[in-house]
């Protein structure tokens, strides 16, 4: 302990003398942002990785873990993503384009992958004329990598490049998004999934916590990732700056599935007999209650897959903000059911049912589906034009009831 704390005076009185030789550069020279790698030893990180461990708080569990028994051995592997942000016209259903600040051209930004235990190194060049930051999302990283602009780090200026890195842990179901003005960058567009795959079990792990040992194993994985959309963001006066506003919240009105509305959200395919799950991320203002017709799930936190998870069979689920979830389900009634948020005006596009967050699950292969009703439905309003719309194989039907193609 006592080397440590000297350790951490050394670090200091280095730290007090590079800021004040950055000082004296500054007066001279641009400012070149760059910061301290929180793992200055990763040459031997990667030669002899080390083993992480982790405690909860036992009094939360009826004293039946401590840090002893939860551990993982680090991969020694190093995972390298490069994230670009510019500014877009993104298209999120028909006709609509709105403009956000995108990671690499698209919202929400691209799924990460790492499994427990990798070393993350995430570079973000800004491309725009506003400052951003990344906030590795549910990562129990070191503080100067959580991206809270002037509190952890300084702001990623525009035309900037910065370099995240950390061990990603715990495994589960991240995500990434800005933290600078969050309110209104959030809602820009500045976010995506970071899925962490549970790692190699440490010593003094226990079976039941080396994996989940209720998962059953998993034929199809989706992963759907709630948001809202408020169009007003072009309208200049209504929109814009006032984004992040409170009283804004309300001005919602497409609500988006992987960024797209219904009918262009992502569809859930299987086959009967296959067992499908689908990790959730609410990265909206609102909750949403999805509810999947003709099946009953299991549902379960997904924000630390090794910490105690409670299953629980439901047909709807709340999901509030930031939260993220696992359902699981059966494909064992074969058709084609919808899954939707049960705040049904959410399930709209701008009020025009059925739309928004909204998709369906469809048997493959099934023959139950040529018996279905044809669509369009009545009082079914197709939003924007069906020609240049991204459709999958309902939608196909759709289009061919409109165009007859
Ligand atoms: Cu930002």
């Amino acid at each position: 302990m006592k080397t440590k704390i000297l350790g951490a005076f050394a670090i200091v009185l280095i730290g007090i003398v590079a800021l004040g030789s950055s000082l004296a550069l500054a007066a001279a020279d641009p400012i070149v942002k760059t910061h301290k790698q929180p793992y200055p030893d990763r040459e031997h990180y990667i030669k002899d990785p080390p083993i992480n461990s982790y405690s909860l708080p036992p009094d939360l569990l009826n004293g039946k873990w401590s840090a002893e028994n939860i551990s993982f051995k680090s991969t020694g592997k190093l995972v390298e993503y490069n994230l670009t942000i510019e500014q877009i016209k993104w298209n999120v259903v028909g006709d609509v384009f709105i403009t956000q600040w995108a990671f690499n051209g698209q919202v929400p930004g691209p799924l990460l992958t790492a499994t427990e235990g990798d070393m993350v190194r995430i570079t973000v060049k800004n491309n725009t004329t506003i400052d951003h930051t990344i906030h590795p999302h549910g990562f129990w990283v070191p503080v100067n990598m959580d991206g809270v602009p002037n509190i952890t780090q300084l702001s990623i200026q525009p035309g900037e490049t910065f370099t995240y890195e950390f061990i990603a842990k715990p495994s589960g179901f991240m995500f990434y998004h800005c933290h600078v003005n969050a309110a209104t960058h959030m809602a820009m567009g500045l976010y995506g999934g970071f899925i962490v795959y549970p790692g190699p079990a440490g010593p003094g792990t226990p079976k039941e916590v080396a994996a989940d040992p209720n998962l059953p194993r998993i034929d199809r994985d989706y992963v759907m990732i709630l948001s809202e959309i408020d169009t007003r963001i072009d309208d200049g006066e209504s929109g814009g700056v006032e984004l992040g506003h409170p009283r804004k919240i309300a001005n919602m009105n497409y609500f988006t599935i992987n960024g797209k509305s219904f009918p262009e959200t992502p569809m859930i395919f299987a086959k009967e007999g296959e067992t499908i799950r689908v990790r959730f991320l609410n990265f909206g203002y609102w909750s949403h209650a999805m509810h999947l017709h003709g099946h009953a799930f299991a549902q379960a936190s997904a924000e630390c897959d090794r910490c105690p998870r409670n299953w629980e069979y439901r047909d709807a689920m709340n999901l509030n903000a930031a939260n993220r979830t696992d359902i699981i389900f059966k494909a064992n009634n074969p058709g084609r059911w919808v899954f939707h948020d049960h705040r049904v005006p959410f399930a709209t596009n701008d009020g025009a049912y059925p739309g928004g967050m909204l998709t369906v699950v469809e048997y493959e292969n099934d023959p139950w589906l040529p018996l279905l009703p044809q669509l369009p439905l009545p009082g079914f309003k197709f939003m924007g034009d069906p020609k240049t719309a991204n459709m999958s194989s309902v939608h196909q039907a759709i289009k061919k009831e409109i165009l007859g193609e």
